[in-house]
Order: structure tokens, then C-alpha cells, then sequence
């Protein structure tokens, strides 16, 4: 977290060439303060000058001597609601980026800093970093692939597969790198990470982030069929004009944007069928097919429909199109493996299994998994929050947040709160035993006596944090800490002796998206989560007479409960 104090630009700009007289004024009440005066320059000027000022000179110098800008503007947006302009950067060393870095900085009406989140990299000017690879990218790719084939098989298709020039801090040094990032459905749905050092060919990290995870003319149709859950349902499809088949392409409209929406059958099969008809269908499966408008397969009328409700809540509550904000595909393919016990994201497409019918039923039939799966799509799109350890585990738990959230919504407010994840496929044997995770209650869902926590359940608090290497770090365990933390900020409730006063789940997710897309950034943990939910919050519901609004304590509160306070 950024030191809070207000830099006059025109001391700032000094700064850049070699005056160290920096004034620091005291800062405002409050968690949210004035950074970075403005006057006179452009946005992204104030944005640039004021992360410069960050690093320590001599630093700062050698970068710019070296040839490079350490801060580059990836996106920029205007947020009419509070006229305040929010600016991402990520940080690069002579051009090429540096994985995980990023800041977020928010300008208001005035073009001032009031709010930074995101490391600044103090070291980088004084590092010496190879920049000139002496493998090539083909080569990156041969090393990923063999290893991501030695551990789930031969890929017949890779979904995607990439390499990208990236610079890597690693235990406490920068390697030059071919990042290559790997997208697989089959033996085994992935998403590989693979650090390949460009000068060596080593292999220095990896990791697999899955997040479980045409020319002719065609007409709409309205389809109908049976969901996962046994509920007759009708949705949008298609008429294909060359076979005369109805498939599951459908569209959603809302106002002037378009959301397509195509549902695919894995079958279960291995890769034979998906070679067939990958270069027709882009390796995501066969079309559901039929020559009526029924469709007969309930695990892809699930999928399809719930895809729909969940962009509808994005749309309706977020104003958000589709997953990137720009309208992209929504693609899910169902009877993903035998019996497979999940759902996942796999940084392109939702992908659902079957379930084994005793653990869980066709996950697909659940809204809140697809809810969870869809929001990993967001969180690329904008946090892009790394998969591991704490940011992985507030990755996590964004994605049951909207998966609860988006679910509640469709239901409507007359059906009862549902802070549980995946009670509709859970256990289809036993009744009333809600979901796989509880955001209401963590510590009521039991977890292996190999993680070794308390009681052997989910913590519900910071002190009780998973610190081992299971799980990615345990992404999926310690997500329940902000997972209810956000409860306790819409329902209330006292947790460990803390009082926290409840203001609606409409207002929660306000915060919660508002903090996601504007201020989280890769590397952001319990402590960051915390600040930009305060941030958001204070934006959203600003303070008055210099005291925080009832919405700002209750975040403030609802994070002591869980223990991660404010320094
Ligand atoms: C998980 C998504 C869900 N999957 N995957 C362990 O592995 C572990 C948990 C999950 F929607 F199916 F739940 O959350
Ligand atoms: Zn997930
Ligand atoms: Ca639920
Ligand atoms: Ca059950």
C-alpha cells in the first residue's frame, strides 16, 4: 500500500529531473486521501509522474537512462457515476512486461491522485536484466508442452497456446522469460503457466491457473428442453441453414449490445471426435443437435440458460457486456470426462463434468457454479488476479461472491438468502446439507485433516489462514475469510466479538465489483482486498463532515471481524 501523502506535480516533475525536494502533507481523515496534485497536465502524465515519484530516485533515473519507461498505461476509463477517471499500468523493464506487476490509479474530477493501489517496483532501474533471448519462442513452446504431456498425456488440440517475452521475479531475482500460457480440454481440462528462462531454456516455474474452470446464413429459433434440475426451460437457438439442424447458438440482446451464447457436448470422449471437428468447431466439442426445437440433453440446456441469467446479472447490476466488456462468446461444453467431480474455467470457455451421482449431480444444473466459473472470465479481464496463495485465494472468493450474488438475483428477492455454493448438484442423496462451501458459515463444511486446520474445517478468519502449498496455496480455503467478510457486509451479524451492521446484498456487490475492476490488481491479497473494498465503498458512499459513511464502517468492521485490519 502506497504511503499517503500530497506531491504537488510541479515538485513531482522536479523530482524527475533531480531535485529531491519532495513536500509531504499531512493526509485527511480517513482511509481515503488525496495522493498527487494535478495542475495542468494531462491525465496520463499525472498517472506516469506520480508512480515515478514513487521509486526512489537514483532508481528512477537509471531507468530512464536505460532506455525505458517503467510504467505503460494498459487501459483507461471514465466512471460517470462519481466523474472520477481510473487508469491500469503495468510495469516493464526496456518494453517488456514484468509478470504480475500492475497498478491501479484513480484520478478525480480535478485530475488528482486520490487513490493508488499496486506495488511500485523500487529495484528495477538498479537491476541488470538480460533482454535479448538466446532460445526461441518455438523452442519455449516444445519445453511447455513436453512437460504439460508428461503430466496429463498426449494433447491432441491445444485450446490456445502461446509464448510471450516476460520478465519474472523469482526468489529474489529477474529472468528473462517466454511465458507460455497453455489452454487444454482434453485428457484433462488445464490452464498451464510455464516460466521458460529465455537464455537457458530451464523451465524456472510453473503452475496450472485452471479455474475450475461461418459463411452460411442461419436463423434464430427458440428452443425448449428439460435443465439439469428437471424444469422445462426455453432459450435462444439456432437454425443451421447447411444441415437444417437446431443447435444451441444462441444470442442475448440487450439494448445495443449482442452476447452469443454456444453451448458444446464433450461426450465424454477422448480426442478422436474433437480432431474431427476442431477445425469446424474450434476444439470446444460437438454441436447439440436436433430436428425439432427440443433439446433433449438437460446437462447443455442447463448450461446454456444459466450462462444467460449470469450475463443478465453482469448486464443488469453491472452494466458490464459479456465477460471482457466487449461482447465476447460465451462458449460452455458439458459431459466434459467420466464422472468428472467439477467445473471449471480454463481461460477461454466454461467446461462442466458430470459428476460421479454421488458426490455431486451434472454440475452444470447449479447457477452459482456457473456463476463462480463466468467470473473467473471477469477477473482476467481485469484484476487478473494471480492464481496462487492470497490473491489466489480473493480470485476464489470473487468468484463465489458473484456466484452467490448472481444467483440471488435471478431468483428475485422473494426467494430465501442462498449464501451457499453448488447446493442444487451437491450430494444429490442427501438433502439439506447445502453446497460444497457455506459464505454464511465457513467453519459448517469439513476439510480434510491433511490441511491441518482448526477443527478440520474452513477458517473463517485471517488467524486461522491455510499456509501450506496444497491447493495452489490454498486458493480454495482461504477464500472463505473474505468470503465472509462479504457476508457479514450485507446481512450483519457479531463475529468474533465484532459488530458489523449489514446494508444490503445490492449494496455489497456495488462495492465488490466496484473494488474488482477498478483497483485489485494481480498481486492484491487479504490486505489490499480490504483497502479497495473501502475505497469502493467510500466512493460509492462518500464520507460526510470528514466521518466515513455507514457503508464505509461496515466494511471497515466486517474485515476487522475476519481479522485483516488496516495496517
Ligand atoms: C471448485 C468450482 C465449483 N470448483 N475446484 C478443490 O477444486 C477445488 C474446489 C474447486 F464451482 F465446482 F465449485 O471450487
Ligand atoms: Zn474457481
Ligand atoms: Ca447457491
Ligand atoms: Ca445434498
Amino acid at each position: 500500500m502506497s504511503k499517503k501523502v500530497i506531491i504537488p506535480a510541479v515538485l513531482a516533475l522536479s523530482v524527475a529531473f533531480g531535485t529531491t525536494n519532495v513536500t509531504t502533507f499531512a493526509a485527511p481523515t480517513g482511509e481515503s486521501t488525496l495522493l498527487y496534485k494535478a495542475d495542468g497536465l494531462s491525465k496520463q502524465e499525472v498517472v506516469k509522474n506520480f508512480l515515478q515519484s514513487q521509486i526512489a530516485l537514483e532508481a528512477s533515473e537509471k531507468v530512464r537512462a536505460a532506455g525505458g519507461e517503467q510504467f505503460k498505461i494498459i487501459s483507461e476509463e471514465a466512471d460517470r457515476t462519481t466523474g472520477t477517471y481510473h487508469v491500469r499500468t503495468i510495469e516493464q523493464y526496456k518494453g517488456i512486461p514484468i509478470y504480475g506487476s500492475g497498478q491501479a490509479v484513480a484520478l478525480d474530477a480535478n485530475n488528482n491522485v486520490y487513490a493508488s493501489f499496486g506495488e511500485v517496483t523500487q529495484t528495477l532501474g538498479l537491476s541488470v536484466i538480460p533482454t535479448e533471448a538466446s532460445i526461441s519462442q518455438e523452442d519455449a513452446l516444445a519445453t511447455a508442452k513436453e512437460s504439460i504431456e508428461s503430466k496429463i498425456g498426449a494433447v491432441k488440440n491445444y485450446d490456445g497456446i502461446d509464448a510471450e517475452l516476460t520478465i519474472y521475479p523469482y526468489e529474489g531475482q529477474y529472468h528473462l522469460t517466454y511465458l507460455v500460457k497453455a489452454s487444454t480440454s482434453l485428457p484433462e481440462p488445464g490452464y498451464f503457466h510455464y516460466f521458460v528462462d529465455a537464455t537457458s531454456g530451464e523451465v524456472i516455474n510453473s503452475f496450472n491457473a485452471i479455474h475450475e474452470a461461418d459463411a452460411l446464413a442461419s436463423t434464430p429459433i427458440t428452443g425448449r428442453g428439460l435443465d439439469a434440475l428437471g424444469k422445462m426451460q426455453t432459450f435462444s437457438a439456432t437454425k443451421d441453414a447447411a444441415t437444417g439442424k437446431n443447435l444451441l447458438h444462441g444470442t442475448i440482446v440487450s439494448g445495443s449490445n449482442t452476447v452469443g451464447i454456444n453451448t458444446y457436448d464433450a461426450r465424454r470422449m477422448g480426442e478422436t471426435g474433437f480432431i474431427l471437428l476442431s477445425a469446424l468447431l474450434g476444439f470446444t466439442g460437438f454441436e447439440v443437435e436436433t430436428n425439432t426445437n427440443f433439446f433433449a440433453d438437460p446437462a447443455a440446456v442447463s448450461a446454456h440458460t444459466n450462462s444467460v441469467k449470469v450475463n443478465d446479472y453482469y448486464q443488469k447490476i453491472h452494466k458490464r457486456n459479456s465477460l471482457d466488456d466487449k461482447g465476447m462468446t460465451l462458449v460452455s461444453t458439458v459431459h466434459i470426462g467420466s464422472k468428472w467431480n467439477n467445473a471449471a474455467w480454463n481461460g477461454k470457455q466454461m467446461l462442466y463434468g458430470d459428476g460421479d451421482g454421488v458426490q455431486f449431480s451434472s454440475l452444470a444444473g447449479s447457477m452459482d457454479v456457473a456463476g463462480h466459473e463466468m467470473t473467473h472470465g471477469v477477473i482476467t479481464n481485469t484484476a487478473d488476479l494471480i492464481y496462487e496463495n492470497e490473491s489466489g485465494a480473493i480470485n476464489e472468493s470473487l468468484a463465489d461472491i458473484f456466484g452467490v450474488l448472481s444467483e440471488m438475483h435471478s431468483k428475485g428477492l422473494s426467494s430465501p438468502a442462498d449464501w451457499e455454493i453448488g447446493e442444487a448438484v451437491y450430494t444429490p442423496y442427501i438433502d439439506g446439507d447445502g453446497g460444497l462451501r457455506s459464505l454464511s458459515n465457513p467453519r459448517t463444511k469439513a476439510l480434510h485433516p491433511a490441511y491441518g486446520l482448526r477443527d478440520n474445517v474452513y477458517p473463517d478468519n485471517y488467524q486461522d489462514r491455510y499456509l501450506g502449498e496444497l491447493d495452489n496455496g490454498g486458493v480454495h480455503i482461504n477464500s472463505s475469510i473474505n468470503n465472509k467478510a462479504a457476508y457479514l457486509i450485507s446481512e450483519g451479524g457479531e463475529h468474533y466479538g465484532v459488530n458489523v451492521t449489514g446494508i444490503t446484498r445490492s449494496k455489497t456487490e456495488k462495492i465488490y465489483y466496484r473494488a474488482l475492476t477498478l483497483y485489485l490488481t494481480p498481486s492484491s491479497g487479504f490486505a489490499e482486498m480490504r483497502q479497495a473494498a473501502i475505497q469502493a465503498a467510500t466512493d460509492l458512499y462518500p464520507d460526510r463532515n470528514g466521518a466515513p459513511s455507514q457503508e464505509t464502517q461496515t466494511v471497515m468492521a466486517a474485515y476487522d471481524a475476519v481479522g485483516v485490519t488496516g495496517e
